[in-house]
């Protein structure tokens, strides 16, 4: 196993990934999508699930975004997509610019527009939530500080500006060693997209992952990732829908 694989060990939840339910359960729950959005109406607590996608630059989250975006439609449940950086906002034009190398800024100014263009999304991505919409996000906090710690900022400093954001209920890291995701298909030319960094930050997501984090064996056929994020991402629906509380990050 490559060095910049996470450890099984850290995982002890990582079996539960690969663990196929029957067809019979996963078509009983087709069945009843409707049913339980019905029921859950009448729950003042009932809400949308918040679901992030992490990886490397090439693991394959934006596919996944939108696979996993038409199979919860499908299922009749409300649901949209989001990514970070988002480059529409003004915050975002300036970050886009950088990543695309045509403005230089300090290492530290960067962070904060990342985490920025993050809170000037939290008051929206809370009240989509409370609003029973599921967010499937591109890329969140982790991405912030595994990036820009890869870069030499202190990790803690890194976090600071993320404290109080909301928690995701859910996230999936997108696990393929470094060399592979430069295989496929080749970086794109924006900042941060060299092997030698990508290891780095690879580095940094396994020291901010935790046992709750979902592994997900990117190295698999597209449809392979697909179906095992699919399991996953309906239970986390299921249980944000019956009231699950919203958490913020990094409070404790
Ligand atoms: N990135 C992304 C950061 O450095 N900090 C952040 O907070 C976020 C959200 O931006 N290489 C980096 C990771 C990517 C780059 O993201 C652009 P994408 O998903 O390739 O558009
Ligand atoms: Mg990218």
């Amino acid at each position: 196993m490559h060095a910049c694989h996470f450890t099984l060990s850290k995982f002890l939840n990582f079996g539960a990934v690969t663990v196929q339910r029957s067809s019979n359960l996963r078509f009983s729950l087709k069945c009843s999508s409707q049913k339980v959005q019905m029921e859950s109406t009448g729950q003042s607590d009932a809400r949308g699930a918040l679901i992030v996608l992490e990886g490397l630059d090439r693991s394959g989250k934006t596919s996944q975004s939108a696979r996993l975006l038409s199979h919860l439609n499908g299922l009749g449940y409300p649901v949209e997509s989001w990514r970070f950086p988002d480059r529409d906002t003004a915050v975002g034009k300036m970050i886009s610019s950088y990543l695309t190398n045509q403005s230089q800024l300090d290492d530290h100014t960067i962070h904060l527009l990342f985490s920025a263009n993050r809170w000037e999304k939290r008051s929206l991505m809370e009240a989509k939530l409370k609003s029973g919409t599921s967010l499937i996000v591109d890329r969140y906090s982790y991405s912030g500080v595994a990036f820009s710690s890869a870069k030499g900022l202190d990790i803690e400093w890194c976090k600071a500006p993320e404290v109080g954001l909301l928690a995701p209920d859910l996230v999936m890291y997108l696990n393929i060693p470094p060399e592979k995701a430069a295989e496929r298909g080749g970086y794109g030319g924006e900042r941060y997209e060299q092997l030698e960094f990508q290891k780095s930050v690879a580095k940094y997501y396994e020291m901010l992952s935790d046992p709750s984090w979902k592994m997900i064996d990117a190295c698999l056929p597209l449809e392979d990732v697909e179906e095992q994020m699919k399991e996953i991402v309906l239970d986390c629906v299921v249980s944000c829908q019956k009231g699950k509380p919203l958490t913020h990050l990094w409070l404790s």
